[in-house]
């Protein structure tokens, strides 16, 4: 499993995490409790003109940039509790050797050619201008202040030459035009082959599908996967020339798993899985250069099972913007809520789909006060306190279980089998509502029975007895999506950590007559003022 690659030049924010990271994490979280065998890989980006101009900007060197974003971006990702197993660099030596050794593949394959292309070049600034050195107005689209590789309005990709109107970003000059050797990618040479694959493989969405068969039907160019620059992955035996991001940055995937073990041939070989999670700026990459790329490598890798696409990321109705200050880093976010607010949240509003989504601190408020802290929260803290009072922080010993008990009990069982075919099938969002069902089931379970008011003693251990199963059906169903509560519950109730398998979210784990607690609540109600302050931070400027 892999999560897009961050590139190594700006700050995480709110926006990248729903549609990637938590989403691939909550499935990761899933297959290891499930017992598979999961590799979840992820790495910084570090190559292409993004980062080359974003270092230019701080007056940094490209690698003082990628350090930097690197360390930052792992820190920050584990404090969101995303369980890569590696979280890597593109830039590093695994990655290198395998791109050079994909393009020697692909060469020998008959897969690559060039060709003496005309490129823009800056007189002022003395170099040539690939991807986001040069702006202009998209050919198809007509959006303007484009980058030249990729229209941000209507999702394609461009290729060198194909912007209008184009402008150096550095001193804004219209570039000249001169001559330059370059590699290209016979990407045309797959469209069958990914016809194929895109209409066979019916776990990709089909609304996603529908869009690219569109695009091989308007036909495909061949890409240009060389560059005119010195920071990137050097083509072998052209100095002064580097591959194109979109090459090694995929790779970076592989690269990565091959850092981590020795075994990585089985993972992206062999009969495993492979699933991506992506934004869906990113499609066109993934479903064509890249599976196209591991068809004329060959060598048994696999084409993605799957590749889980999902929308944008608004911020209070308006897109998100460091420039404009409209924009929650992870940094600030995490100085003021805890991570699995942001991960039920964000998990809240997500389905499987590519449409977009707003991020608003009021809604944010109401999901968590009404969902997280009066539903399972409440649910769970009164169940304790019951057993602290009425059992001395025993878990209680029940009595016969009555038609009542049966019914919420088998509650659980239909719960786990629900989640679990919601979560294989991407649906995470339908998954974690499913889960607060089960709890608000067991809310008016508690209510029902009325352990604070009932007198018969046996009555009221069976009871708590029936509620310790759901509490600790929650610790572990809840475990993808909120890992540090369920972290925090399962230690609570002395639930073992080898016990902790999808399988036994209905089995007895918190066992009668032990002594658990004490009681802490799980989560906080979060006050209007701790979002006002929130809001604003935004309307500042
Ligand atoms: N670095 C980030 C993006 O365009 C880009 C992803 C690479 S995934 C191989 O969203
Ligand atoms: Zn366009």
């Amino acid at each position: 499993m892999t999560a897009a690659l961050p590139y190594a030049n700006g700050p995480l924010h709110l926006g990248h995490i729903r549609s990637t990271y938590l989403p691939a994490d909550i499935y990761a979280r899933y297959h290891r409790l499930i017992g598979n065998d999961v590799l979840y890989i992820c790495a910084t980006d570090e190559h292409g003109t993004p980062i080359v101009a974003g270092a230019e900007k701080e007056k940094k060197s490209p690698k003082e940039l990628v350090d930097y974003y690197h360390d930052r971006d792992k820190l920050e990702f584990g404090a969101l509790g995303f369980s890569f197993d590696i979280f890597h660099r593109t830039s590093s030596e695994e990655n290198c050797e395998l791109t050079q050794q994909f393009f020697k593949k692909l060469s020998g394959n008959g897969h690559i050619y060039t060709k003496t292309v005309a490129q823009p070049y800056c007189e002022t600034d003395k170099r040539f201008l690939p991807d986001r050195f040069v702006v202009g107005t998209c050919p198809h689209c007509k959006s303007e202040r484009q980058y030249s590789d990729y229209c941000e309005n209507c999702g394609r990709t461009l290729s060198a030459g194909e912007i209008l109107n184009p402008v150096c970003i550095t001193c804004g000059k219209k570039p000249i035009s001169r001559e330059s050797k370059h590699y290209f990618f016979k990407l045309a040479s797959f469209s069958d082959r990914l016809q194929q694959y895109l209409t066979g493989n019916k776990s990709l969405q089909p609304e996603v599908t529908n869009y690219l068969l569109n695009w091989i039907k308007e036909g495909l160019v061949d890409w240009d996967i060389s560059r005119d620059l010195d920071w990137g992955v050097p083509i072998p035996g052209e100095p002064g020339k580097v591959f194109y991001v979109w090459f090694d940055a995929p790779i970076g995937y592989v690269s990565s798993t091959k850092a981590l073990t020795p075994k990585w041939e089985e993972y992206w070989k062999g009969d495993s899985k492979i699933v991506h999670f992506i934004g869906k700026d990113i499609i066109y990459h993934h479903f064509l250069f890249w599976p196209a790329m591991l068809l004329g490598v060959g060598d048994g890798f696999r084409v993605p099972d799957a590749i889980a696409v999902r929308g944008y990321l608004n911020l209070e109705h308006r897109k998100f913007s460091k420039s404009k200050n409209w924009f929650v880093s992870i940094e600030e976010y995490l100085k003021a809520f805890p991570a699995d607010y942001l991960r039920y949240y964000q998990t809240a509003f997500t389905p499987h789909s590519v449409v977009d989504a707003d991020f608003i601190w009021k809604d944010f408020q109401t999901k968590i006060n009404n969902e997280l802290v009066a539903s399972i929260g409440n649910f769970v803290h009164r169940a304790l306190i019951l057993i602290e009072k009425q059992n001395g922080g025993i878990a209680p010993k029940p009595a016969a279980l009555d038609a009542e008990d049966e019914k919420v009990l088998g509650e659980i069982a239909k719960a786990k089998e629900k989640v679990s075919a919601l979560i294989s099938s991407f649906q995470l969002k339908e998954g974690q509502e499913e889960i607060l069902k089960l709890s608000g089931e067991f809310n008016r379970y508690l209510s029902f029975r009325q352990p604070w008011k009932e007198k018969d003693a046996q009555r009221n251990a069976t009871t708590l007895y029936v509620c310790t199963r759901a509490i600790s059906a929650l610790a572990i169903l809840l475990e993808p999506y909120l890992p540090f509560t369920t972290e925090k519950l399962q230690k609570m109730v002395g639930i073992e950590r080898e016990t902790v398998k999808w399988a036994n979210a209905d089995a007895e784990l918190i066992l009668p007559g032990k002594k658990i607690g004490p009681a802490k609540p799980l989560f906080e109600k979060i006050s209007d003022e701790k979002i006002e302050e929130q809001e604003k931070k935004l309307k500042k400027v």
